[in-house]
């Protein structure tokens, strides 16, 4: 490989990692799209309330109805790049949003007052609907 082609190729890989950085900040695309069903562009209160529901469906992994801490960091991967397995994880600061009554446990109810009050905040013109424009991180 000459000096030249590592140059570019470095240029080409540090722009793709500003570009997704930066998407990332402001507009999450994908999560977006899996919220919005009806693919009509704006998110509606029923669709987010349905996002709401499946998301607690994922981290609810023994189906029992309730979030424990250690479900929601197996869910979300949150030990995967840890080297010591037992080290224990520090509540993150949506764990600690959503648990209101801070018994360690998330209910679906506690799950969707987080959701609501996304919405609302995201809803800037109060519309009740969330466009893209308005759908910025962390989103729903
Ligand atoms: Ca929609
Ligand atoms: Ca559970
Ligand atoms: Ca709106």
């Amino acid at each position: 490989m000459t000096s030249r082609s590592i140059f570019v190729a470095t240029v080409i890989s540090s722009t793709l990692i500003s570009v997704s950085v930066f998407a990332g900040a402001t507009f999450n695309s994908s999560q977006f799209l899996g919220i919005d069903r009806n693919a009509d562009n704006q998110v509606s209160a029923i669709e987010a309330e349905a996002y709401r529901i499946r998301y607690f469906t994922t981290l609810d992994l023994n189906g029992d109805g309730r979030v424990e801490f250690d479900e929601y960091v197996e869910a979300h991967k949150l030990k995967s790049n840890s080297s010591n397995t037992n080290a224990s994880v520090p509540p993150t600061a949506e764990y600690k949003e959503a648990d209101v009554n801070k018994d360690r446990e998330l209910s679906l109810n506690e799950l969707l007052a987080v959701g609501k009050a996304r919405f609302a905040q995201l809803d800037t013109d109060k519309n009740g609907l969330i466009s893209q424009k308005e759908f910025v991180a962390p989103g729903l």
